[in-house]
């Protein structure tokens, strides 16, 4: 027999959508990144680094996941964290599946309330990652498996490490298991429904946040100007703009001479040359739009 699916025990493919939610800076990004095996979504060590809906699709044998990755959960005090939250808790809804992620190390007991409680209105089967097990200690994390055990009737506990790759097919076994009987949605091969423009920028808003410090990452949008493809396809040509809300900021993020504005160019442009697989020209500007976070016309223009 000639199959491209092949069908489990039971003789069912499964597929199905999964929306990964959790309080901020919980790894979420990390894990989808690490179910891919490819950087998709970015990530940071500080919170509120994802701000969009990011689908990446995991193909296996048995199985089709869609998962969706999302902003992290808590409780928003600005117009553009609102509309984040919002966004992220909109896809429960949509989903067949919720994997919820949790840190270890550093439980945010009042996002994980919150969340508990749209759990428990949407009635959908919600698998539980624990994640950074890597930085945990055995007593700590057999008393963590407890407490969450008692707090929802989740399909499944499973105790991961995604950064280090630890238990994550043992992961993704149990939400495979989760899902329904279903054809793929996506044909092989495809990781994503986002432009490449987006994901562009967005690894060019990734440095931004890492490369600087205190207020800059939460007051950072990236719009792409240009995205052209020259050479049939062996370069791509791309202009963006940093926009921040205060001359103060602009200041920081291009640096003495312009020096910090080069490293986040330079970064940016090779992780988008790895994702394209071609040569990247980057061309970057920096521009002030006064408190564009409070602004509902410049949160639209910029995507949120
Ligand atoms: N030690 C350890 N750190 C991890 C692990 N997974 C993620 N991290 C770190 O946790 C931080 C946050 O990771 P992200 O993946 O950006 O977290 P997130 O949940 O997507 O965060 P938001 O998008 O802000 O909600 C980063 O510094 C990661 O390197 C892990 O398994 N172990
Ligand atoms: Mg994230």
């Amino acid at each position: 027999m000639n199959n491209e699916i092949n069908p489990d025990a039971t003789g069912a493919f499964r597929s199905g959508y999964v929306a990964i939610l959790g309080a901020p800076n919980a790894g979420k990004s990390t894990l989808l990144n690490r179910m891919l095996g490819q950087k998709l979504s970015i990530t940071s060590k500080k919170p509120q680094t994802t701000r969009n809906r990011i689908l990446g699709v995991v193909h296996r044998q048995s199985s089709q996941m869609v998962f969706l990755d999302t902003p992290g959960i808590h409780r928003a005090r600005n117009p553009l964290n609102t509309r984040i939250v919002d966004a992220a808790l909109s896809t429960l809804a949509e989903v067949d599946l919720i994997l919820l992620v949790v840190d270890a190390i550093n439980p945010d007991k009042a996002s994980e309330q919150l969340l508990l409680e749209k759990l428990d209105q949407h009635q959908r089967p919600v698998v539980l990652a624990l994640n950074k097990i890597d930085q945990v200690q055995r007593p700590a994390l057999l008393s963590q498996i407890e407490h969450w055990s008692a707090a929802f009737d989740f399909s499944a506990v499973v105790p991961i490490s995604a950064k280090r790759g630890e238990q994550v097919d043992r992961l993704l076994d149990a939400m495979e298991a989760a899902l329904p009987p279903g054809p793929p949605f996506f044909p092989p091969e495809s990781l994503t429904d986002l432009p490449m423009r987006f994901i562009a920028a967005e690894m060019i808003r990734e440095k931004a946040i890492r490369l600087t410090g205190q207020e800059i990452p939460y007051a950072v949008a990236v719009t792409v100007d240009l995205f052209k493809e020259e050479k049939n396809g062996a370069l791509a040509r791309i202009h963006a703009t940093i926009h921040v809300e205060r001359d103060s900021q602009k200041g920081i993020v291009i640096g003495k001479n312009g020096a910090k504005l080069k490293q986040i160019g330079e970064a940016a442009r090779q992780e988008i040359e790895n994702l394209l697989a071609t040569k990247v020209f980057l061309k970057l500007f920096v521009r002030v739009q006064k408190n564009w976070t409070k602004d509902t016309k410049a949160l639209r223009k910029f995507g949120y």
